[in-house]
């Protein structure tokens, strides 16, 4: 019964046309986003600012599924509903967060273990009462001189799929996010290297974990050069990389990958979400769980002031709009073009 109703989450999750956005930051990357338009975080205002997203007019046409975090899901909407109920009302599944952040691994300089598997079983019980019908677990993956090294990618492997065997114990879809970083001057190989190394880990991990992959969603990283990689690479390129490296490294079984969008620009996001699925066919649906690509022109156009909430809106529809077309194959760049809202100040 649950691994049905769990196959079936994840299937809408990862439906036609429609994708995840993930409204999840912690304190500190709510507050560093925050910052950078001079907004104060506080719990009224990421109250507020979830809230001008979740009401967006027509928004379940694009979003499936909105990941949150734990201050959210018990947070209310101005009119004294429940966010989860905003979500819910909109047609959007609720998932929620569930790791507790990276802390430094010991001696292993530069690598990090993702927490938070104390007390899970119990903190899942309730977020499924609470209504969430998905969870996520993000491992963070460096990629420097010998990083990252085996040992930091196995203990997050192991990780990853303790958490989603607990999830799906408790009847809630996990999104397994292996995240290796853009940052560095790495090409585009070594990412494709070290990203088929850590796939390949994560799922011998789920795999003697025993979890459904039926009812799992990976969300990785796409294959890009380092940030300061000086190769001129195509989006062509990226997107070729991109899926030869998840044809080598996951099952066929798993019904969608959703990817991240990593500090790539909006525009860029999408404009690769499409090549991919424009290079034929794949075991896999093939959606987006973008943060910041769904969310910069928003959060900068909404900039804490009520006054702003519509063209704000307008600019989230917009993003998850051409997202929704990426995701299709359908978007081409002539598109940005009319827009509701080109904002960016
Ligand atoms: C939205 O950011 C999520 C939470 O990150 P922290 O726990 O570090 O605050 C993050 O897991 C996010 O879901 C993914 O990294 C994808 O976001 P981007 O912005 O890379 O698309």
């Amino acid at each position: 019964m649950k691994t049905a109703e769990m196959q079936g989450t994840a299937k809408a999750l990862v439906a036609f046309g429609r994708g995840i956005l993930a409204a999840d930051e912690s304190l500190p990357t709510i507050g560093a986003r925050f910052a950078e338009c001079g907004i104060e975080s506080t719990g009224e205002s990421r109250r507020a600012y979830r809230e001008m997203l979740f009401r967006t007019p027509h928004i379940a046409e694009s979003i499936s599924g909105v990941i949150l975090f734990d201050e959210t899901i018990r947070q209310h909407a101005d009119d004294g509903m429940a966010m989860i109920d905003v979500l819910r009302r909109q047609g959007i599944i609720p998932g929620i967060k569930v790791d507790r952040g990276t802390e430094p691994l010991a001696f292993l300089p530069g690598e990090t273990i993702t927490e938070g598997l104390d007390g899970l079983r119990e903190r899942l019980e309730e977020y499924r009462e609470l209504g969430a019908r998905f969870t996520k677990w993000r491992a963070v993956l460096k990629i420097g001189h010998q990083l990252p090294t085996m040992p930091c990618i196995a203990a997050n492997a192991n990780l990853l799929a303790s958490f989603a065997a607990l999830s799906q114990e408790a009847g809630l879809v996990p999104i397994v996010e292996p995240e290796v970083l853009r940052d560095g001057d790495h090409t585009l190989s070594r990412c494709e290297e070290v990203t088929s190394q850590v796939l390949r880990t994560v799922f011998q991990a789920l795999g003697d974990h025993r979890v459904e992959l039926e009812a799992v969603i990976l969300k990785p990283n796409m294959i890009t050069p380092g940030t300061r990689c000086m190769d001129r690479i195509s989006t062509e390129q990226i997107a070729e990389a991109t899926l030869r490296c998840l044809r080598g490294s996951v099952p066929s079984e798993v019904p969608g990958i959703v990817f991240l969008s990593g500090g790539q620009t909006e525009v860029e996001a999408t404009e690769r979400l499409n090549a991919i699925n424009l290079r034929g066919t794949a075991p896999w649906e093939l959606s987006f769980s973008f943060g910041r690509a769904l969310q910069e022109s928003a959060l900068r156009t909404w900039n804490g002031l009520v006054a702003n909430v519509a063209e704000a809106q307008a600019a989230f529809a917009d993003r998850a709009r051409l997202n929704a077309f990426a995701r299709n194959g359908l978007y081409d760049s002539e598109m940005e073009k009319n827009q509701h809202s080109l904002v960016c100040n």
